[in-house]
């Protein structure tokens, strides 16, 4: 049977390539795709969410969720995706219909039919996450897995020095996650840069496989500048896709631990930081699996395979 699934996420360029990673595998049923502020305003990544799908020939409903963060004004990452979020290619992403009902309903009400059945994938700031515990607790033990594009395992930001970018968007709600007694995996930025890392030649080779494979790939240009400006990949990483990747086969997932892990939520220079207690010097209980590599091979292989439908 398939493996049922919500995929919350801030549908950016490498959001895109998850969803289409999920969306043409057998193995998954999605229920339902839920977005939040993050790397782009909400209305952007409903229509880029929306416009992803249709290119995988998908009706999977789109729920608005997020217009912000909890607490702290938005931080955007148009200089890491583009001004629309999907590498500024001249896409048409307007004017589709997202389903109704709120995402954080949707979570709630999803969660309570299909106890135990889902997993939920989280693919940006986890405001839709907490806003959904906050409203119906109870939701925090009916899930089979909840696992999260979120933070880094080896303490390494992308924003700042020891922040990833969707903790650090929302440091207030990824808090309330990693306190709240879900079944959590993280797949940490670390993972991607290390493991999911698509070289050019990767990147020719996903492009030629068709229409999904160049949409993927074309997609990245703003990517593949901030990755060699910044944070010094050749080619670019795909932190969501190897995210989803684990989710659908957690044997992509190579080396974890079980860790309690903390958010920084005060911090004058660790703002945003995941807090992985490596070596349990706090004697708390583990609340996460805490994924530390990945398997390269196997993911560019799934990512082949997605894209040549
Ligand atoms: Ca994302």
């Amino acid at each position: 049977m398939a493996q049922k699934m919500i995929i919350d996420t801030d549908t950016a360029s490498d959001d895109a390539v998850a969803l289409v990673l999920a969306l043409t595998d057998a193995r998954v049923d999605v229920l339902a795709i839920t977005v939040v502020s993050g790397n782009v305003p909400l209305d952007m990544g409903v229509q880029n969410a929306l416009y992803t799908l249709e290119q995988c020939g998908s009706s999977v409903p789109v729920h608005l969720g997020a217009d912000r963060p909890l607490i702290r004004e938005h931080v955007f990452a148009h200089n890491v995706h583009g001004a629309d979020g999907m590498g500024d290619i001249g896409l048409p992403l307007t004017g589709r219909t997202p389903a109704d009902g709120h995402a954080v309903d949707r979570i709630i009400e999803l969660a309570r039919q299909h106890p135990g059945e889902i997993t939920l994938v989280t693919l940006g700031p986890l405001t839709n996450i907490a806003l959904a515990l906050r409203k119906a607790p109870d939701i925090a033990g009916l899930f089979h897995r909840v696992v999260m594009m979120a933070g880094t395992g080896d303490h390494t930001g992308n924003v700042t020095p020891t922040a990833e970018f969707n903790i650090y968007v929302d440091p207030d709600a990824a808090d309330i996650v990693f306190t709240s007694g879900m079944p959590l995996e993280m797949v940490g930025w670390d993972v991607s840069r290390n493991d999911a890392t698509i070289t050019p030649a990767d990147s020719a080779r996903l492009a030629a496989t068709g229409p999904l494979g160049e949409f993927c790939t074309s997609i990245q240009r703003q990517l593949v500048e901030f990755c060699r400006d910044v944070t010094h990949i050749d080619g670019f990483d795909l932190p969501d896709p190897v995210t989803v990747a684990v989710a659908i086969d957690p044997t992509i997932g190579t080396r974890s631990i079980d860790a309690y892990v903390r958010v920084e939520t005060t911090g004058t220079q660790t703002l945003g930081m995941t807090v992985v207690d490596h070596l349990g010097v706090t004697r708390q209980p583990a609340n996460t699996k805490v994924v530390l590599a990945a398997d390269r091979e196997r993911f560019v292989e799934m990512l082949l395979t997605a894209c040549a439908g």
